[in-house]
């Protein structure tokens, strides 16, 4: 106990006498006796020697000690400019950051407003799986089992289940919906759909759809003509030109794409219409029997029409955008620039 003390003792005065100067000084200074091996931590060691009636007398001495220990070694800390003087240098009389508005994207201000257009006409908004089973993605469809759009150089399949993709059409949603049984069925589905293409300019391995159903009892193609036609006036102007071409898809049949006379140059022929005066925007048609049986709607009560219209080839008309990839990059300079379409 008597050499513990004197050896205390010394150390006060070493620490005393210890000058205050540079960082690396600090430093030893700190190993030295306030270390994980330093003097303090074994002082604190030589307790277990103490003997029990002056252990109290003992601990308060080293107690005391490692107070004056840390304490000079807060003060020098201080003194080289440490962690305090940067809380002195907090202004707090300066005004802060500003938080920019965010903006919405271009491609929901496109879709939001093809989506209010069909609202009006009594269509309800409906939405469904992105990773979806080859039944609602395909079969359903009456897209046959050899039919080219299944190959894995087309579709994505998930690797842990090959019986599930991501999603090529947002059609997995509408057999969703039949399948449900409660008729008569009006919706637009909208959302993202996943194709295995090689990235560019003009096309990406993801984009966005909205397609149409209608079924009741005596659903004709001449309501899928105009419920189309309204839209396009809607969205592009009353005296816009249409034209309905036949076509051919598994999943309708009679089945049309139906084309609006270009935008750019009303018509005349230039680089955007390929020199033809008109741009495709949809495809269509009355949706096919075999489609109804397999969600189980009788095909000889109920008819249906069917439409789907990619988004992001007329919002860069619209918006005069040149690269498809500007809308999956999240750059804030593109973002900002859009408002909504009134
Ligand atoms: C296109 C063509 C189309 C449909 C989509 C559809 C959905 C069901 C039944 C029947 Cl559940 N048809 N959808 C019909 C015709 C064309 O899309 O060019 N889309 C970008």
């Amino acid at each position: 106990m008597e050499q513990l003390l004197q050896q205390i003792a010394a150390y006060k005065l070493e620490i005393e006498n210890t000058p205050t100067n540079g960082a690396d000084s600090l430093e030893a200074y700190r190993i030295k006796f306030l270390g994980t091996k330093g003097i303090v931590k074994n002082l604190f060691a030589e307790m277990k020697n103490v003997p029990a009636d002056q252990k109290k007398e003992f601990g308060q001495v080293l107690n005391e000690f490692k107070q004056l220990a840390e304490g000079k070694y807060e003060n020098w800390k201080e003194q080289l400019g440490g962690g305090s003087q940067k809380a002195a240098s907090i202004d707090v009389t300066l005004p802060g950051d500003s938080l920019t508005l965010g903006t919405r994207h271009p491609i929901n201000l496109f879709l939001n407003h093809v989506i209010s257009i069909f609202n009006r006409l009594g269509f309800s908004t409906a939405e469904g799986p992105e990773i979806e089973d080859d039944w609602h993605n395909f079969t359903a469809l009456n897209i046959a089992e050899n039919h080219p759009a299944r190959d894995m150089q087309d579709t994505f399949y998930i690797q842990q289940n090959p019986d599930w993709v991501l999603r090529t059409h947002t059609s997995n949603t509408q057999i969703r919906n039949m399948e449900k049984g409660v008729l008569p069925l009006r919706i637009v589905c909208p959302g993202r759909v996943y194709r295995n293409e090689t990235i560019s300019a003009r096309s990406h391995c993801f984009f966005h759809q909205i397609e149409g159903l209608y079924i009741d009892e005596n659903v004709s193609f001449a309501d899928l003509k105009q419920t189309l036609y309204f839209f396009v006036q809607e969205m592009y102007g009353k005296d816009i030109k249409i034209r309905f071409r036949p076509s051919y898809f598994p999943f309708t049949e009679p089945s049309a794409e139906m084309d609006v006379q270009c935008l750019i140059c009303h018509g005349e022929g230039c680089a955007v219409c390929k020199r033809t005066g008109w741009l495709e925007i949809l495809g269509c048609g009355m949706v096919h029997p075999k489609v109804l049986e397999n969600c189980k709607i009788d095909p000889n009560k109920y008819t249906g029409f069917a439409f789907g219209m990619g988004i992001e080839r007329p919002a860069m008309l619209k918006y005069g955008i040149n690269d498809i990839r500007l809308f999956s990059e999240n750059d804030v300079r593109f973002l900002n620039q859009f408002t909504p379409i009134t």
